[in-house]
């Protein structure tokens, strides 16, 4: 099977599990977001990932294994408890299977969150950030290899990768948003200072390991992406301590309800 066949597989699955032949919006919540799918709606079903296929187990504290269903207005949402990261040593088709699943059950809009460290200055720890533009650093893509052209083109455009249409509807939202540009390295280590000095020096703003590949996969499949990157930590070097994950996770969970809210906000208003 292809990873096209495999998520178009799990997309059949996940009509049946849920109900719902149809979704409209995805929102895959990363480190420390699971508060934000309280913001979002009625739930209607909820789905270990496992059951759909396609999908590893979760390894990282912080990350859930589930998808629900949500009912959010005259919209159905899916949203992803949880994520697959190159880091865990999953290949590329791995890292974006939920996102090309989402897609290929009707997920025309494409909500991406991430927990990031902050580059520039002036952005503060709790700070939710909109994503306009990315690096990925990882030197890795999840479109090598055989193409669907049913499905997508093979050379893909990235012009808006990040959709100025969505990122309008956010600022609408909150006018104080500030955006800023995700560079995706592979991690798992952080970065060393030199690293994010060159980060910074490339134009990086935020600096993380996860969704620029699913950004590619969901623009590749025709997708409208949004992304929120949350500083949880300022990265490498900027504040003269270690960076730890449980206060990672902990800085997350406490601005994870106020960004739900936007997000659910956004959502009534695609
Ligand atoms: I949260 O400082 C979080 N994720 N690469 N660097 C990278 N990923 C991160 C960081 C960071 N903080």
């Amino acid at each position: 099977m292809t990873p096209y066949e495999a998520a178009l597989a799990s997309a059949d699955r996940l009509g049946e599990a849920t109900g719902c032949e149809r979704h409209d919006v995805a929102v895959v919540l990363g480190s420390g977001w699971g508060p934000a799918a309280e913001q979002i709606g009625e739930v209607v079903a909820e789905v270990p990932l496992v059951e759909l296929g396609g999908f590893p187990a979760a390894t990282v504290a912080g990350h859930g294994s589930t998808v629900r269903s949500i009912a959010a207005g005259d919209r159905r949402v899916l949203a992803f408890l949880g994520r697959t990261h190159l880091y865990e040593g999953h290949e590329p088709h791995a890292v974006v299977h939920g996102v090309r699943t989402a897609v290929l059950a009707g997920c025309r809009t494409v909500v991406l969150t991430n927990a990031a460290g902050g580059i520039r200055p002036g952005l503060a720890v709790g700070q939710a950030v909109l994503i306009a533009d990315h690096l990925n650093l990882t030197g890795r893509s999840p479109l090598t290899g055989a193409n669907r052209d049913d499905l997508g083109p093979r050379f893909v455009d990235l012009t808006q990768a990040w959709s100025p249409r969505l990122r309008a509807l956010a600022r609408a939202v909150d006018p104080s948003l500030e955006e800023g540009v995700y560079a995706c390295f592979a991690g798992p280590q952080y970065e060393t200072p030199a690293e994010v000095r060159m980060a910074r020096a490339m134009g990086a703003d935020l600096v993380g390991m996860s969704t620029v590949l699913e950004c590619i996969a969901a623009r590749h499949l025709g997708a409208e992406v949004l992304g929120f990157s949350l500083v949880t930590n300022l990265a490498a070097g900027l504040s003269g301590e270690v960076l730890d994950h449980a206060e990672v996770l902990a800085a997350g969970a406490a601005a994870a309800e106020r960004v739900g809210a936007l997000i659910a906000q956004v959502v009534a208003r695609l």
